[in-house]
């Protein structure tokens, strides 16, 4: 019985047929992307579509466990899953050629759809470049079948002629013995070689399209010194040093202002929507008297505003790493709303939700009150002197002192909407809580969890934040919470900052449980009471274990 081996061997050469044909279709696109960025890469489209549509719970724990690390092992599933799924449709075209067009169909229906999502998308040459790829990539499949001797295409199907012993049989019976003999006349050799130089091809086109600048060569930017109206010169690069008493001197404490690469960096995009400025547009719009577009002189020829505000992602943890402190440049965001004719007066139920959405789709709502009750609500065009980095939300984000990113602070900012609550921004529509204020919170940072230090003066310092209510006491247990201290305090650089705390500890040596506990500006001690991110923000006290020695 050899007819069991020859069908495996069938299956495996349709399976790369399909699959090998697929890479060219990749490449085809990613070299096209390269030259010509309005074109968007295919695969990142379907992959970031892919993080849309995934449920909340799902993505907000990859959210949280894996952070960035999470966009390489989507990128490889996906492709993973379409050459399979190339593949299958090869195999299947030796069934049914109807079955396989609809799949070839559909791929591009998803690819095109995926595409047409992405911001900036220029449609005639995205939808040539996506068919003339697959039918490339089919061409390309269809191709190594017939080498193969899988199939015929009227091209190359031996000319019918009576079978030797006059048994003409079904017609796909007999084709599949004509193609027999052809598989025999091309070795299995020509099929790898002619496979393997197809997919060499496709992985060079793509690279190539990666190397001349696609979305996959994206590197982390260094933002350029920012340039105003009315001053020839820019905004100076060397920040004004924050007040010398904001700033206790401590190995480990975490800086006062967080330099830009240090930024933790929280959101949905695989790649950071690359933006002119000089063609870049804000609509005020919706709920408002005089709705409005501003350019970007518009928008920095407004009154500039310079605010230290601290900024958190609501998926830190107790103790995490999601929070920071950038000095931000921008216009005041009650100044912008007053251009299209809306003040803390015309506030009504159709204009209670100030939403913000971005160049990519993304949204964040939060009450208009918030903008426009006196707090430092920034249209924001520069991070720490400099414009905002590409993927700090370059040109113009939102930064809303006291509330959480995910409600606030879209990044890619392109539309500014006044309307009612029942609008649920990105985040909400994925099960998290519809207000974000920031919760009062404080960590441990000159020691470590399982550090070993030695006996003696032992300085338990870090920071601690309570945005627009600022901190007014924080406290320090060595004894697991039975009893607390209170830590010294650096100045308040301003409400919407972290604030830096000190205790000077006298260790003894032994085993230590250590705790920090901050109470805002208006006298409310954080929460005890441990609570999840999810989905409000997480409660508790940063808790750290120590052997002095
Ligand atoms: N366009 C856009 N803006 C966004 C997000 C996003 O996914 N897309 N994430 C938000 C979240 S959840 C947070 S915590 C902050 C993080 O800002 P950063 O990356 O500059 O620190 O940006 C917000 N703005
Ligand atoms: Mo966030």
């Amino acid at each position: 019985m050899n007819a069991k081996p020859k069908d495996m061997n069938t299956k495996l050469r349709s399976f790369v047929a399909g699959a090998v044909g697929m890479v060219v279709a990749f490449g085809i696109v990613e070299l096209v992307h390269g030259l010509y960025q309005p074109v968007p890469s295919v695969l990142l489209a379907v992959a970031q579509r892919i993080i849309e549509f995934t449920p909340g719970e799902f993505a907000t724990r990859a959210v949280e466990t894996l952070g960035k690390a999470d966009i390489p092992v989507l990128i490889t599933v996906t492709i993973i899953l379409t050459l399979a799924l190339a593949g299958f449709l090869a195999y299947l075209s030796l069934r049914s050629r109807l079955l396989a067009l609809i799949g070839v169909v559909v791929l591009a229906a998803v690819a095109l759809a995926a595409s047409f999502t992405e911001p900036s998308v220029i449609p005639v040459p995205t939808v040539l470049t996506v068919l003339g790829a697959l039918y490339a990539g089919s061409t390309v499949a269809r191709f190594l079948l017939n080498s193969s001797g899988l199939r015929t295409s009227e091209s190359v199907s031996p000319p019918k002629s009576p079978e030797p012993d006059g048994k003409p049989g079904p017609e796909g019976v007999r084709s599949r013995e004509a193609h027999s003999t052809r598989g025999i006349a091309v070795p299995r050799r020509n099929f790898l070689l002619l496979s393997g130089g197809a997919a060499v091809a496709g992985l060079a086109a793509g690279s190539a399209g990666r190397l001349l600048g696609g979305s996959g060569a994206q590197e982390t930017s260094t933002a350029a010194p920012l340039k105003l109206p009315g001053s020839a010169a820019s905004v100076p690069e060397i920040l004004p040093a924050p007040l010398p008493e904001a700033s206790i001197d401590v190995p480990g404490m975490p800086p006062l202002i967080t330099p830009a690469e240090d930024f933790y960096l929280i959101d949905t995009a695989i790649t950071s929507p690359r933006i002119d400025a000089a063609r870049w547009t804000l609509n005020v719009m919706g709920e408002v008297d005089n709705p409005i577009e501003l350019s970007y002189d518009d928008l920095i020829s407004l009154p500039t505003r310079e605010a230290d505000v601290t900024l958190s992602c609501i998926s830190n943890e107790v103790g995490g790493g999601l929070v920071s402190n950038g000095r931000w440049t921008g216009v005041l965001l009650s100044d912008v709303l007053a251009e299209a004719g809306m003040s803390r007066e015309k506030i009504s139920q159709a204009s209670e939700q100030l939403v913000g959405r971005s160049v990519d789709g993304w949204t964040a709502g939060f009450q208009t009150e918030i903008a426009l009750d006196g707090r430092e609500a920034l249209v924001a065009f520069g991070l720490n002197g400099s414009e905002l980095p590409l993927e700090h939300g370059y040109p113009v984000r939102l930064v809303v002192p006291g509330l959480y990113g995910y409600v606030s602070a879209t990044k890619w900012l392109t539309e500014i909407e006044l309307t009612n609550w029942d609008f649920d921004a990105y985040w909400i529509q994925r099960s998290w809580a519809k207000e974000g204020p920031i919760l009062t919170q404080s960590r441990i940072d000159t020691v470590k969890d399982g550090d070993t230090v030695s006996a003696g003066n032992v300085p338990i310092g870090g920071v601690a934040w309570a945005p627009h209510r600022g901190i007014d006491r924080v406290e320090v247990s060595t004894d697991d919470g039975e009893t607390w201290n209170d830590a010294k305090l650096a100045a308040q650089l301003a409400l919407d900052t972290w604030r830096q705390y000190v205790y000077d500890w006298e260790a003894e040596p032994g085993e230590y449980t250590l705790k920090v506990r901050a109470a805002d500006g208006e006298g409310e001690t954080q929460t005890e009471d441990e609570a999840a991110p999810h989905p409000a923000g997480a409660t508790g006290y940063h808790t750290v274990k120590v052997t002095v020695e």
